[in-house]
């Protein structure tokens, strides 16, 4: 591969927008000195530019164009493989003191860290284009967007922030021409992509973010994890609203009858399938549509939550997904998509692992190799993404552009656990909801560079994300429900229970659905459940089965035991978790493990 980050240079009209505030030009200016760039690129987000962008990528082989028959306006890109996932443990949230990032975060010393990284990015851009990226997150009339502009090096990050966020023009607009105006601060810059020089650094107090060393997604599209969450969870506690890693789905009944749900579940197990779900047969009339699949941002109104997504396309995890599992996520993909890490075949198409039909015969593999069924290396590397517009969901929600958001009325925690979980059960309130979601805990995925497999505390999802102290965010969640006067119900969902021989108890996917009509029902008080000490849980008289060949009375009745002695255990592993947050966890939470506790002896 060249250097993908060889400099390019536009014909007069393209990479000449510059916007009218001041403090733009300042802060680019100062980059532009530090990383001494052969030219600026200021991008506006039309077609024109992306065209060009486009193909000059082609021509530098940061992108391979697919066949255009079988994958209109669809490429390829390779990561290098020493970068394929977000990596946490060069990730550090740089707040003045260590106790603001608190004990799941690394922490480092802002001036110190500022240093370091001036040092790396010096000089860093010579030869290559410095492209200057305006985007907003959120829809564009709710009180929650925010402004960000990123600077990069990478094409790459250009054409996927021209489909993750809504990129250009608009946001020059929007910002317009104060000079004390807000807006988040990002510089991008691959160096030479070594694991050496990997950091992700964010300056909450400064709305700032510096991220080096990588051009995987997770890690250098500053919109999305990194301000979105890390630096949006930040803002979140001082303004008053939630800055959430959950998908938010509509269901609707055949009556007409509509709820919105958000739910968080840890990265790869499978939010972007449930935000996309379809209802089996049984189901007919029933209509799933998608708000988000990654990220809620939610704020109080009227006593209730209100949810906006605030990106415009999907980044998805590849292998897996096909006409079976997820025939929406297909036909999302099926253009305008922007493919990393797949495997190419000889026709020019993609494939991966778990895609629909036999795999080609012969193909060449994410890192570029030949490829063929007896190759022992996977042909799509397991973490390997799309990057697609929203648009091109079928079952996008009508209101996914409306500012004020939907409202909420399930939160959902959940996570991969082969047992202990049950399928489903719901909190007794939101206190105690809050501490479901803060012990929540799920066997770890690709999504981020280590090992798979491991069960890991993930407190609602966001110990990757969280961009300080989780103490404070665990009292931040608990205030906020002081402010609900109709707050959501909340409950806990587990897709991936396994029987003694290893097998999923649970065909997931749409049947889903079954488990999602419990707890809309149980929102509308219209169905029962039992009362067991880990909370409300549904019987199997209370849960929809009916078609549903694949499971016994037995596997159900597995799916929905509470095993007390599993219990003891996963009480004791909070205790322990808890305990290793050094102190930081809400007396609230604390008490509602001693409860848990107390309610498996009476
Ligand atoms: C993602 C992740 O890419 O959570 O959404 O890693
Ligand atoms: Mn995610």
């Amino acid at each position: 591969m060249n250097n993908p980050a060889t400099a390019i240079s536009p014909p007069a009209g393209i990479g000449d927008h510059k916007p009218a505030n001041q403090a733009v030009l300042d802060w680019v200016h100062e980059v532009e000195l530090l990383t001494q760039p052969e030219n600026i690129f200021w991008c506006d987000g039309s077609e024109r530019e992306n065209d060009f962008l486009i193909s000059e990528s082609l021509k530098q082989e940061v992108l391979i164009k697919l066949n255009q028959k079988k994958a209109p306006r669809s490429y390829l890109h390779r990561s290098n493989p020493n970068d394929v996932a977000r990596v946490e443990q060069f990730t550090f949230i740089c707040t003045p003191t260590k106790a603001e990032a608190g004990p799941t975060n690394n922490w480092s010393e802002p001036g110190e860290t500022y240093s370091k990284l001036h040092g790396l990015l010096k000089g860093a851009m010579r030869g290559r284009t410095m492209f200057v990226v305006p985007y907003i997150m959120g829809p564009p009339d709710s009180p929650l967007t925010k402004i960000g502009f990123e600077i990069t090096d990478s094409k790459y990050v250009v054409l996927s922030m021209r489909i993750m966020t809504r990129m250009g023009e608009i946001a020059v607009k929007r910002l317009g021409s104060d000079p004390k105006a807000e807006w988040n601060r990002g510089v991008h810059s691959l160096l030479d992509v070594n694991p050496e020089r990997r950091f992700i650094c964010h300056f909450p107090q400064d709305n700032a973010i510096i991220s080096v060393g990588s051009g995987y997604g997770g890690n250098v599209l500053l919109s999305k994890k990194c301000l979105a969450l890390r630096i949006g969870s930040y803002l979140a506690r001082k303004q008053g609203w939630l800055a959430e890693h959950m998908l938010i789905l509509g269901v609707e009944s055949p009556e007409g009858e509509k709820h919105y749900v958000a739910a968080a579940f840890p990265s790869a197990c499978g939010k972007t399938n449930f935000a996309m779900l379809i209802p089996p047969k049984h189901f007919a009339g029933w209509k799933v549509t998608t708000v988000g699949d990654d990220i809620a941002w939610m704020q109080i109104r009227d006593g209730r939550l209100w949810a906006v997504n605030p990106e415009n396309g999907y980044f998805g995890v590849v292998p897996g997904t096909s006409y079976k599992s997820n025939p929406n996520a297909m036909k999302s993909i099926e253009r305008d998509t922007l493919y990393t890490n797949v495997a190419l075949t000889d026709d020019g198409d993609v494939w991966w692992e778990g895609k629909d039909g036999p795999p080609p015969k012969h193909a060449i593999d994410w890192r570029g190799n030949d490829w063929t069924p007896d190759s022992k290396e996977k042909a799509a590397h397991p973490n390997s993404r799309f990057a697609t517009p929203m648009r091109n969901n079928p079952v996008l929600d009508p209101h996914v552009e409306d500012g004020d958001g939907v409202p909420i009325s399930a939160i959902i925690f959940g996570g991969r656990r082969s047992d202990t979980m049950p399928l489903v059960f719901q909190a007794f309130d939101w206190e105690h909801g809050t501490y479901v979601g803060s012990t929540m805990a799920s066997e770890t995925t690709a999504a981020a560079a280590g090992a798979v497999g491991k069960v890991r505390r993930d407190p609602m999802a966001m110990l990757p994300f969280c961009g300080y102290n989780i103490g404070d965010y665990f009292r931040h969640w608990l205030e906020t429900g002081k402010r609900l006067t109709n707050p959501p119900l909340i409950f806990h969902v587990n897709w991936f229970r396994k029987s003694a021989d290893g097998k999923f108890l649970w065909p997931g996917f749409g049947d889903n659905m079954r488990v999602l009509k419990w707890i809309i029902d149980r929102c509308e008080g219209r169905v029962a459940a039992t009362e067991s000490p880990i909370g409300h849980i549904p019987r199997m008289q209370d849960l929809d089965l009916d078609e549903l060949g694949c499971v016994t009375p037995n596997q159900m009745r597995e799916l929905l035991n509470v095993n007390a002695e599993e219990w003891q255990r996963e009480i004791s592993d909070h205790a322990k978790f808890f305990e290793s947050l050094g102190g930081v966890v809400p007396d609230q939470l604390e008490k509602q493990r001693k409860n848990l506790a107390g309610r498996f002896k009476s």
